[in-house]
């Protein structure tokens, strides 16, 4: 019986799941959980990427202690942050956190020295997000970067110190905005400019890549599950989508909801025009060769810092169930502001949209709470209408996967505005795709068709109807006069 583990940590916690194929369903057992953050020094955010090695190698050993003695494995992580290693494959600075505030202006300050913005999406079909790792190395200091050896983001590091193997995952490495959508390489032109050649970095790796055992260290230590590791989507994104338990013949987007709102399409080939980027529309790279062709909402990472600093231990769902009694379209705010990226206080920054815009003012958690989630439900809307113009496509369902899925109320909202079938499930599609890129590299599924419908028989899915919003209209003037408030930058 192949049993697959994924290792998916994101910004907020990490886990191990086991996956095991038992007649033709998915079954999986969470090994170990652990709580990730990023933490603050002499005012920069950091990743402690080392703590989370440990954490990994402690689920492993859980792995083991579970009776797990062989098993494939897989890693993935949130995107664009990156690691420096020496000549001796030592690390050379404490790892940024991508909400940091050094790359604020960045973008700006790049595209009026080197390439215009319209030139960088034209080759690398990446939206410009301030701290996408182009911007983050431009504003690196320059002497560390010379004496990089090499150059890999996170998931890669950890695989590097569980392997000794040097790669650079392809789905995940396009999300530096370093790589070129026409050559699939990275542009030497953009490396140049940022004073990096092409050897900083190892060779692109794809998703179903086998890449061996654990460095003998590990393996001889009788610890660990004799593991062959194989290269997963490592961006979690990417393995999100995997996960999604779409039926064939049903023209299908997705929202990947966590930290982050994902909505996009999979497609075979990238859309790189003019208005894709001036709709915030960015091609990341799939698995097998396929596009993400998606839209980065600020998500549910608004309602995790208002719950943090409210302090007062409500769970998700309580806090979800509360905003259901509220009032429906009280205040709502441009989610995708960037006064909302890493404010100093969420609550405040929330509270002073809606003073100065001239709505009620949410008092309370609950109230925060219900005017997250209209905002969210509104900016899936317009993300929504964009794809659909961009790609010519109808879409017949949303699929919700990811931790956010369990939300009722956001699903219901969502499928009210959007006007579309809404399916929730599985929350654990990132565990559960890279298990199946897993699963198909080691020849138990033939092909990600497959896993799709495996994952579809395996999970529960919740199927929700859209239903008429009353005043409709009106409160699409409302929410079209406030985003345009704060139009986007093009
Ligand atoms: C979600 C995610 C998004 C990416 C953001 C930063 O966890 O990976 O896809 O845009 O984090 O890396």
């Amino acid at each position: 019986m192949a049993q697959a583990i994924a290792v998916d940590i994101g910004a907020s916690s990490g886990r191990l799941v086991a996956g095991t194929l038992i007649e033709g369903k998915l079954e999986l057992q969470e090994l170990y959980r652990f709580e990730n953050a990023f933490t603050r020094k002499d005012g920069h955010d950091y990743w402690e990427v080392d703590a989370l090695l440990n954490e990994l190698l402690t689920g492993l050993n859980r792995a083991r202690l579970a009776g797990i003695d062989a098993c494939t494995l897989g890693i993935d992580t949130w995107g664009v942050d990156y690691v420096l290693l020496d000549e001796a494959g030592e690390r050379l600075h404490d790892v940024y956190a991508y909400r940091d505030v050094r790359t604020a202006g960045a973008p700006d300050r790049f595209h009026r020295e080197h390439l215009d913005r319209q030139a960088v999406y034209g080759r690398t079909g990446i939206r410009e997000m301030s701290f996408n790792t182009l911007y983050q190395l431009y504003v690196h200091d320059r002497e560390q970067l010379r004496h990089a050896r090499q150059i890999m983001l996170v998931p890669d590091y950890l695989y590097y110190r569980l392997t000794g193997l040097a790669i650079n995952e392809a789905t995940n490495a396009s999300t530096t905005q370093l790589l070129n959508v026409h050559t699939r390489e990275f542009d030497a032109e953009l490396l140049g400019l940022l004073g990096l050649g092409r050897e900083q970095f190892a060779a692109l790796t794809q998703p179903g890549t086998r890449l061996g055992g654990l460095k003998a260290e590990l393996a001889e230590s009788g610890r660990y599950p004799d593991c062959t590791v194989i290269a997963v989507p490592t961006h979690d994104t990417a393995s999100a989508v995997v996960g999604v338990p779409a039926a064939p013949g049903r023209s299908w987007a997705y929202l990947s909801s966590g930290t982050w709102s994902l909505l996009g399409a999979e497609l075979a080939q990238p859309l790189n025009s003019e208005a894709a980027r001036q709709a915030g529309y960015t091609n990341e790279w799939g698995a097998y060769g396929t596009f993400r062709f998606l839209q980065n909402i600020m998500g549910l990472w608004m309602i995790q810092e208002v719950r943090r600093e409210e302090g007062s231990g409500r769970s998700f769902a309580e806090l979800a169930d509360r905003a259901a009694q509220e009032e429906p379209f009280r205040s709502l705010v441009p989610c995708n502001d960037e006064r909302f990226l890493n404010p100093a206080s969420m609550t405040e920054a929330i509270r002073h949209f809606c003073r100065d815009s001239g709505q009620p003012v949410p008092e309370d958690a609950a109230r925060l709470a219900r005017c997250i989630f209209d905002s969210l439900a509104f900016t899936y809307l317009d993300a929504l209408v964009r794809l659909e113009e961009l790609t010519g496509v109808s879409y017949d369902v949303l699929h919700i996967v990811g931790g956010g899925s369990n939300n009722r109320l956001l699903s219901q909202l969502t499928a009210d505005l959007l006007g579309i079938e809404v399916r929730t499930g599985p929350s654990e599609a990132t565990a559960i795709g890279s298990i199946a890129v897993q699963l198909i590299a080691s020849g138990a599924l033939a092909d990600v068709a497959e896993a799709r419908r495996v994952i579809a028989d395996s999970f529960p899915s919740e199927k929700y109807r859209p239903n008429p919003v009353p005043g409709r209209e009106m409160l699409e003037r409302r929410w079209r006069t406030l985003t345009q408030l704060n139009p986007k930058e093009s």
